[in-house]
């Protein structure tokens, strides 16, 4: 073992005082122990073996369901150096408010310590990681997210300067006022204490793999992005692979387990990632890589109608938070397939029949399942040199405005398309829902240094693509003016995918309007498209010039808010856009 590491974790010893010491391998003998030991603890409750095999549901403490943005902080020796968008801590006062906290905090209590690897094996990106955790869940879980055990002890050899993630969780007494979620960027450290839920926990995902990894990729001069990949393959069997980033529970999972509608005979669409790419430059491409080795998905809604890859990849294996409890020992939830139950235990371990006021499930509950469950799981998934990318995607959900999907000018279009993309709030995190909000590149939460310039990084990065990828935003959630959804979303999204894939093949035509170019209706394959009036179709390719001045006031509010961070290519964007409006209504 190295004794870098050996050290981090006797000093942590020293401070917790855990009752034991626990080194995790990551071996299925560990597994069964670990999940024996968390029965009988009442961690988790196992479901019906013959209807969830192997599965688990784990309930969380009521009042920690979510991430919770307003207590997660980055604590660089500047504030600036954090930016506009993060919470601010001084380094050395964190540090010491953490360990007065942790003093003791594990006395009676086991401590795991988790080696993992974020990546492929063989991939130059690939990062390790130790998790110190005082939670069962915790190490489970991260068995199913992350390479875990033996493989990161080796990855890292014994050279004391190699590097490595020190993570650090305790539950301390699950508490929100003494909730914090604290990031040392330029100590390669997180340390999250007060919480069990996953997002600020597994401390492999979100706090490694997108705040440290930002961090880290404008450093080392790639690319830690909170995009899913897919591929995409025609009929004629060429292969195309995309990037997309949609906020948290905007339904980045379903897209990328998307199946295509019948009309579609012949495409397919497989996953290398659901969450996470990073990213790096091979001979002027982008090369994406899935650091994750399972999916942590929201699981209200997930049904056959809607993700049919994802109920086949939860049937087994899967370690469930916060659905409901059937009498027959299976899990459900709201928007599962079929009748609800007529009596179950709901997410808080109450009674609850369909004439409850409350949900059976929480609106953010999840699942945790190996990602080799997917049946349309990519071949690539497993390549050190990951998957060229032809397309990047942007999107949220905006009920007006955004049409249904439109392509950048260029790259550096692109970047501000996704540095001023919005969307309404979900479950994903405390507070309001079904708010707008800007949220650049879906990275409002996880960009791990200054927002200006992560832009910047984006422009930089640009210019060493001799072959960038198209750059696209997509809305899958426009309303008509009666409030209904008027895109049907979920598989008929391969008809915008198809449209995407085609113009990177430059072979299908688009109208150029102020915002990008835009399909026409004679553009998109829509036959045997049901629901979707050619009304409504215009609807969704609409741009309507009042609405935009609304948004292009908006963008300038939102990045006068970042006072003074952003890199002046992107404000001469928003007066070309703005310009370009004038010329067209004076056309
Ligand atoms: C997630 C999130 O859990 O974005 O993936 O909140
Ligand atoms: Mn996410």
């Amino acid at each position: 073992m190295n004794q870098a590491v050996l050290d981090w974790v006797h000093e942590v010893e020293l401070l917790a005082q855990p009752e034991n010491i626990f080194w995790c391998d990551g071996s299925e003998r560990e597994n069964e122990f670990l999940i024996a030991e968390s029965l009988k603890q009442n961690v988790l409750i196992k479901l019906n073996e013959k209807k969830a095999p192997r599965s688990y549901l784990h309930r969380s403490n009521p009042n920690d369901v979510a991430r919770v943005e307003q207590f997660t902080f980055i604590c660089t020796p500047t504030k600036a150096e954090a930016g506009p968008t993060n919470n601010w801590s001084e380094p050395g006062e964190t540090y010491s408010k953490l360990r007065g906290l942790l003093k003791g905090a594990m006395r009676g209590r086991t401590m795991f310590v988790v080696p993992y690897i974020m990546g492929p094996p063989d991939s130059s990106l690939t990062k390790i990681g130790f998790e110190i955790t005082d939670s069962k869940y915790v190490v489970l879980s991260m068995r199913i997210m992350t390479r875990m055990g033996e493989i990161a002890v080796k990855r890292l050899g014994s050279d004391p300067k190699a590097e490595w993630n020190r993570g650090v969780h305790s539950l301390l007494d699950v508490n929100p006022e003494r909730r914090f979620i604290c990031h040392f960027p330029q100590d390669n450290t997180i340390i999250s204490v007060g919480s069990g839920y996953g997002g600020n926990v597994l401390l492999s995902k979100k706090c490694l793999a997108l705040r440290i990894g930002s961090y880290l990729a404008r450093k080392q001069g790639w690319l830690a992005e909170h995009m899913l990949i897919l591929g995409v393959e025609s009929p004629a069997g060429k292969k195309h692979y995309v990037a997309a980033a949609f906020p948290s529970a905007c339904g980045k999972t379903n897209f990328a387990m998307l199946i295509p509608p019948k009309h579609f005979a012949g495409w397919k669409v497989t996953t290398v990632g659901d969450d996470i790419a990073w990213m790096q430059i091979r001979d002027g491409r982008l090369w994406a890589v899935n650091p994750e080795n399972g999916y942590f998905g929201v699981v209200p809604g997930t049904s056959c109608k809607s993700n049919p890859n994802a109920m086949k990849s939860i049937e087994r294996d899967t370690l469930y938070t916060n659905v409901a409890l059937t009498d027959d020992g299976d899990v459900w939830w709201e928007g599962k397939d079929g009748a609800p139950p007529k009596h179950a235990i709901d997410w808080r371990g109450n009674d609850w029949t369909p004439d409850s006021k409350e949900k059976a499930a929480h609106p953010n509950s999840r699942f945790a399942t190996p990602m080799r469950n997917n049946p349309v799981l990519d071949p690539h998934v497993e390549d050190g040199k990951g998957v060229p990318i032809s397309a990047i995607i942007f999107g949220g959900r905006r009920s007006d405005t955004m049409p249904l999907v439109f392509q950048a000018f260029d790259w550096e279009h692109g970047t501000y398309i996704g540095a001023t993309m919005a969307s309404e709030t979900t479950a994903a995190a405390t507070g309001a829902v079904g708010k707008i909000r800007r949220d650049p590149m879906a990275m409002l939460p996880f960009c791990g240094y200054n927002i200006g310039d992560y832009f910047r990084h984006w422009l930089e990065t640009g210019k060493r693509l001799t072959n960038p990828p198209l750059i696209f935003h997509v809305n899958w959630f426009r309303k008509s003016a009666d409030g209904k959804f008027l895109w049907p979303g979920f598989g008929d999204n391969m008809r915008v995918l198809e449209w995407i894939i085609d113009r990177c093949e430059g072979r299908v035509g688009a109208h150029e309007s102020a915002i990008g170019h835009i399909p026409r209706m004679q553009d998109l394959d829509l036959d045997e498209l049901t629901g979707v009036t050619p009304n409504q179709m215009r609807e969704l390719l609409n741009v309507n010039a009042e609405e935009w001045q609304k948004e292009i006031l908006d963008h300038a509010k939102f990045f006068e808010s970042l006072g003074g961070v952003v890199p002046p290519e992107l404000e001469k964007q928003r007066e070309n856009l703005a310009a370009r409006f004038k010329s067209s209504t004076r056309a």
